[in-house]
């Protein structure tokens, strides 16, 4: 049984302005920061009619009672007894059982299918979970084996939902005059809720394309940007965290809808298979909503020496970034080749790749207070094939 030791405690993350915010949060390291979000779980499935059931120890170094809530899962216990909401006095205080400051309390989890998830506060969520207090789950079929031709699925064999790589997008957005007030011990007026900061991963853009565990920034340990190939299925996995719905995409491209609450998108009828998975140019990831999506580049095949298409090339001012003379194109419209670097240029991208944004379509969203661009926005680079890797955006099979 997998044991998952986690801190609520408090820390600052950055922002790509160079502010700092206080946030609270988890960590699981002991003496640790707060991290946002809080640490990915990853917990891969027995095989049936086995449960699989993981233990959280949750040690409270706040100054106010926290919780876990586990929506999604099931026959959620804390120290042996199941969970319940717990009332003072008649008044409802918290959704379920909590740990006082100080206090260490383990909650004991049975999963109930493959799938995205969340892990939040149930205590006080307003406040806590808008100061950080939340994570995402991923649970795994029993069957999952990564880089096994038919294994590497959402939601196990046979079920259509076969990836090759996998990016998990933890979605928010933060009010600092919110986190100010908490940190000051004042009180704040929840209907001025007015986010300045909408993050993937913790992050704004463009932080959001900065590598995993980038030192940077040590409390927002997880990037967001999307390396893949042509032809390649990608899994998305959306995780509404804040209060807001987000609609997404990557631009110009439809995905896939396989799973949404970690549930999967088919319904068996008297051994009748359906498949109710659907594809949207624009998916609405819904606050408290998980959305996984199978999402795929093909490409247009065209090849300069076999499959010429007449393509005209922008000036190379609008293609250049900065005064440092840098390009984010590889001289010449085809995945994979290069043209000649013209003067003036220092750089072309790595190798031949292809980018272009994963963003929010509320186009504040994608500001940070107000400087446009930024928030939920990332980069997707489709590389020439062959040439990733084979552990680029692939997750931990479990913990
Ligand atoms: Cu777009």
């Amino acid at each position: 049984m997998p044991t998952i030791n986690l801190w609520a405690t408090d820390g600052y993350i950055s922002t790509p302005g160079g502010k700092s915010i206080y946030i609270w949060g988890f960590t699981d390291q002991e003496g640790g920061s707060a991290q946002l979000p809080g640490p990915t779980i990853i917990i891969k499935e027995e095989q049936p009619p086995a449960e699989t059931v993981f233990d959280i120890n949750l040690t409270n170094n706040l100054n106010e009672p926290v919780s876990l809530t586990f929506p999604g899962q099931k026959n959620v216990k804390v120290n042996g007894q199941r969970v319940q909401p717990q009332y003072n006095n008649g008044e409802l205080v918290s959704l379920t059982n909590y740990a006082l400051p100080g206090e260490t309390i383990t909650y004991s989890v049975t999963t109930s299918s493959p799938g995205t998830f969340l892990y939040e506060s149930g205590t006080n969520p307003f406040k806590q979970v808008q100061m950080g207090l939340y994570g995402a789950i991923i649970v795994r079929p029993c069957d999952y084996e990564p880089h096994e031709t038919g294994l590497c699925t959402a939601y196990g064999t046979g079920t259509g939902t076969e990836f090759d790589r996998e990016y998990l997008l933890v979605l928010s957005e933060v009010d600092p005059a919110f986190h100010q007030a908490v940190k000051q011990g004042r009180d704040y007026d929840t209907r001025q809720f007015k986010p300045r900061y909408w993050m993937i991963n913790g992050r704004c853009a463009p932080d959001t394309m900065l590598p995993d565990y980038t030192p940077q920034l040590p409390n927002q340990p997880y990037g967001a940007m999307i390396l893949m190939e042509p032809g390649e299925k990608v899994l998305l996995r959306y995780a509404g965290a804040g209060i807001q719905n987000h609609p997404l995409h990557p631009h110009g491209h439809h995905t896939r809808l396989v799973g949404l609450d970690g549930r999967l998108l088919q319904n068996i009828n008297n051994g009748e298979v359906n498949d109710l998975s659907y594809e949207r140019f624009t998916v609405l990831a819904a606050a408290g909503q998980t959305c996984d999506q199978i999402y795929t580049w093909a490409g247009l095949g065209f090849d300069p020496a076999t499959n010429p298409i007449p393509t005209t090339i922008p000036n190379l001012r609008n293609m250049s970034i900065g005064h440092l003379g840098w390009t984010l194109w590889s001289g010449s419209p085809y995945l994979g080749h290069k043209g000649e670097l013209p003067s003036g240029m220092v750089s072309y991208n790595n190798a031949g790749e292809e980018y272009f944004m994963l963003h929010s379509h509320a186009e504040l969203e994608i500001t940070n207070w107000g400087a446009y661009p930024g928030g939920l926005m990332t980069m997707i680079a489709v590389y020439p094939p062959g040439t990733l890797g084979f552990n680029q955006g692939m997750l931990p099979t479990s913990l």
